[in-house]
């Protein structure tokens, strides 16, 4: 298959650079002719319907809510293989974190947790709508004051004679205001179900389904972000929230199955992040080798080569880290510590990437017209979120040396 040249996979080219860039990886060779088709669909996808939504988007700071149908229609939200799902994520985030975020919360998060502790009229109930786009998905842990250290989360789910009722505020969930349907993880009290030792502690902690309209659910956008613009985060005040007892997750049981879900949503960082680190080398290199300072491009010159050589590295490494941690995945071989380690290391590659290609964009670099810094300003969200990059180094830390660093 030949490689597409610049022109033809750059979002915005600011110029054209007709040679095709190098696959010193052979990345293509490694996918199969149906993971190659639903690359390029998705691709074109993306091109068509989503890119000229996104800087106009991403400056008002709202998500556009067409998407979701457009994504729907588009058959993303059904469920993929680990690589088609890799490779969806890392095609939505070559034009912007916000829409792959929105996928992944509602595609893999959401759902996941339905799939993996739902009981089978949940499942029967919900999967299907969710897969057609009908009912859209939300997840939520956070809690304002419990980010890294979820175990210690304060949301209630107290008992009635016919269900539940939850009292509390979680933060941070994506698509919450639009969703149909939110997994809220709460604290059982005054449940003999827990046992006195796990009341305080993450033995505690269980999952439900709360509908959107039911009274006493309440999601309020947060606003005035500086990063994730086009993206829908949402605060949930939780008061009095009534739910029966089948919308309860019956096999969710401890902080555990939770991180077991937000595996999922890691897992497609990993690979977004590669997206936005090629969309950012991309814009570099196109620009570098038209930009003429001193009387030549500035990509002939040793500093501008040195940055490129070295994104170029981090992008073929991202994407070589991501579809090996897909192949695991699709054999039942994939630690959550694998997925740590995928985290962190592309994340902190496409930080650099993103903020190197800005270096050589150069003033045009600030405008809305080139797309490193929004993709920059994206990553300083992602190296936080599902995981901040301490947290993942930690985890990986304590696999290595069998020694616990969070609780000293
Ligand atoms: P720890 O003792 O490590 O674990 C408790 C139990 O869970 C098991 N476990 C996992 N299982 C599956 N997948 C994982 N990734 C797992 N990590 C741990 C573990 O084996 C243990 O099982 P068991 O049977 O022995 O009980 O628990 P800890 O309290 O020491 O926590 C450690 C730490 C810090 C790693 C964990 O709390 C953590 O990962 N913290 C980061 C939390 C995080 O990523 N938060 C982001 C949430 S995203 C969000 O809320 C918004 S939703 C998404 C959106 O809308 O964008």
């Amino acid at each position: 298959m030949p490689l597409p040249s610049v022109a033809l996979i750059l979002e915005r080219p600011m110029t054209i650079l007709t040679r095709p860039i190098p696959d010193y990886s052979h990345f293509d060779t490694l996918l199969s002719e149906s993971e190659l088709t639903l690359r390029d669909r998705v691709r074109s996808f993306v091109r068509a319907t989503v890119l000229p939504l996104v800087a106009d988007c991403y400056e008002r700071g709202v998500f556009p809510r067409e998407l979701v149908d457009a994504c729907a229609e588009a058959g993303l939200f059904e469920h993929h293989g680990p690589v088609e799902a890799g490779l969806i994520a890392f095609e939505l985030e070559r034009a912007d974190a916000g829409v792959r975020s929105m996928v992944s919360v509602h595609a893999h998060l959401a759902q996941s947790a339905i799939r993996f502790f739902g009981s089978p009229a949940q499942q029967a109930s919900y999967l299907p709508r969710m897969e057609r786009g009908e009912t859209i998905g939300a997840f939520s842990l956070t809690e304002p004051a419990h980010g890294s250290d979820p175990g210690g989360l304060e949301v209630t789910a107290k008992r009635t004679a016919s269900g539940y009722v939850l009292d509390g505020q979680k933060k941070w969930a994506t698509n919450a205001t639009f969703a149909g349907v939110t997994v809220i993880w709460a604290r059982l009290v005054d449940d003999d179900e827990v046992s006195p030792g796990d009341r305080d502690g993450a033995g505690a902690i269980r999952a439900f389904l709360v509908d959107a309209g039911t009274p006493g659910f309440r999601p309020v956008a947060i606003h005035r972000k500086l990063s994730f613009r086009m993206s829908a985060s949402s605060e949930i005040f939780l008061e009095q929230c009534e739910i029966p007892l089948t919308n309860r997750l019956p096999g969710a049981r401890g902080l555990g199955h939770a991180l077991k879900c937000l595996n999922e949503a890691r897992y497609g960082i990993v690979w977004g992040v590669a997206g936005a680190a090629e969309a950012c080398f991309e814009e570099a290199l196109t620009h570098g080798a038209s930009r003429v300072q001193f009387g030549r491009p500035i990509a002939g010159f040793q500093m501008t080569q040195s940055k490129l050589a070295t994104m170029y590295a981090s992008v073929v490494r991202s994407k070589l880290l991501a579809l090996h941690l897909a192949r695991l995945k699709e054999r039942g071989a994939l630690h959550h510590t694998d997925v740590s380690l995928g985290k962190l290391n592309n994340v902190r590659d496409a930080l650099d990437v993103a903020r190197t290609a800005r270096t050589i964009l150069g003033g045009i670099g600030i405008l809305d017209t080139t797309v490193s810094l929004r993709h920059a300003a994206n990553l300083e969200s992602e190296l936080t979120y599902e995981g901040t990059d301490e947290v993942h180094a930690l985890i990986i830390g304590r696999h290595l040396t069998g020694l616990d660093a969070f609780r000293g």
